[in-house]
């Protein structure tokens, strides 16, 4: 049967949610920050509306400069709890409409064939849903979007394609509130005109690289030869770049966000609260880490810190992100953040400091914090 697989992603989500909330803010432009509170508009922006973007106005750039590009927009702080909380109604909602496994003994988020991707994203596997037709995967996809919009006020859009990739890749051609549907023999003529960074998981290093070696666009990249590209960049990757040109992927949709984690702790010489010698230990712990992350291609979703104080109580502080990262950078920001706001918060000193790694998924496309 062919495949069929349904992307979904809601539009500038955050500023949705905050716009659905208060319809005042409906037909402003709406800035959505992360204020880092050390002046009035110091910090970055989360997301923004489609009447913020006409003016330029972009996710990661700080809000100062927001401001600039326009004065008169709104600038909300971001409130991240009550947007997870949506995020769940709606990967909830999401999953009934995916293929499920008739193995009664799964519960429900491994039942279904449905795999969320970030906050706002998920994959559906409805090959049996639609008996592999892409005219019934359109009409889903309507019918999805048509419920989504009556039950949470929420516009997505929608991509359809014979596997994850294309899926993805479908959902960004109309945005915001659109559907987009490639069948398989469609995917040359999408992929071949596209810039080699618009290849979902293609990062911009990557494309450096091959530009380098004369190639411009996703179709200059299928023609390539397999052989030369396993030569510059290595088998795996070599042959998933041939692979992913051509719109080939294979990969399941699946649950990938397991309970499993990873995790190390140590002992200080000393019992301290010295930010700089409990810092020194983690970043070995993190070393050690990265390491079993690398081997296993593996990004993560939350880093937890554990503390365990002169009375051998434990405690944690954890942070979960929007994205899944894997690199080593991210992991040492984010801990010595999370080291900082725990030693505000708790008063005593550490005997033992251990930092995990929890959500696991397989690495793919952007994978570090700064990429966001
Ligand atoms: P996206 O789906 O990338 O963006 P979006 O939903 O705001 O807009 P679009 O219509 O283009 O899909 O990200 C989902 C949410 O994740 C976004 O609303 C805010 C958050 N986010 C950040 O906090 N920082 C970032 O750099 C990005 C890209 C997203
Ligand atoms: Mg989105």
């Amino acid at each position: 049967m062919q495949r069929v697989v349904i992307h979904v992603d809601m539009d500038s989500f955050f500023a949705a949610i905050e716009e659905r909330e208060n319809p005042k803010l409906r037909g402003k432009a709406l800035v959505i920050c992360m204020f880092s509170g050390r002046s009035e508009l110091s910090g970055s922006v989360s997301t923004c509306n489609y009447a913020a973007r006409a003016y330029g106005i972009k996710s990661g750039m700080p809000c100062s400069r927001a401001k600039k590009l326009m004065p008169d927009a709104l600038f909300l702080p971001v409130r991240k709890a009550f947007y997870n909380k949506v995020s769940a109604d709606i990967m909830i909602f999401l999953m009934e409409y995916a293929d499920q496994a008739s193995d009664l003994e799964k519960n429900l988020f491994e039942q279904a064939a449905f795999e969320q991707l970030s906050v706002d994203e998920a994959f559906l596997e409805v090959t049996e849903r639609t008996g592999g037709d892409f005219s019934r995967a359109i009409r889903l996809g309507f019918q999805i979007k048509a419920e989504l919009w009556a039950k949470e006020k929420l516009s997505c859009s929608i991509g359809i394609g014979p596997n994850k990739l294309i899926a993805k890749m479908a959902s960004d051609v109309q945005k915001p509130n659109g559907l987009t549907a490639i069948r398989p023999e469609e995917v040359s003529t999408f992929l071949n005109p596209l810039k080699l960074t618009q290849l979902w998981g293609l990062g911009s290093v990557t494309a450096e690289k091959l530009q380098e070696m004369g190639i411009e666009t996703v179709g200059e990249l299928a023609a390539r030869d397999v052989l030369e590209l396993i030569s510059s960049f290595g088998k795996r990757k070599g042959i998933w770049l041939k692979q992913a040109a051509f719109g080939i992927d294979e990969s399941p949709v699946r649950a990938r966000q397991g309970s499993e984690q990873i995790g190390r702790i140590a002992t200080l010489s000393e019992d301290t609260r010295d930010p700089k010698i409990i810092y020194s230990l983690l970043e070995k712990l993190i070393e050690d880490l990265i390491e079993k992350l690398e081997a296993r291609e593996l990004a993560f979703r939350v880093v937890t810190l554990t503390a365990v104080n002169s009375g051998f109580r434990m405690q944690t502080k954890s942070r979960t992100l929007n994205h899944p990262v894997s690199d080593r950078t991210s992991l040492r920001q984010i801990t010595r953040e999370l080291l900082e706001l725990y030693l505000e918060e708790n008063p005593g000193e550490f005997r033992r400091v251990g930092i995990r790694v929890e959500a696991l998924q397989a690495k793919k496309g952007q994978t570090s914090l700064f990429d966001y």
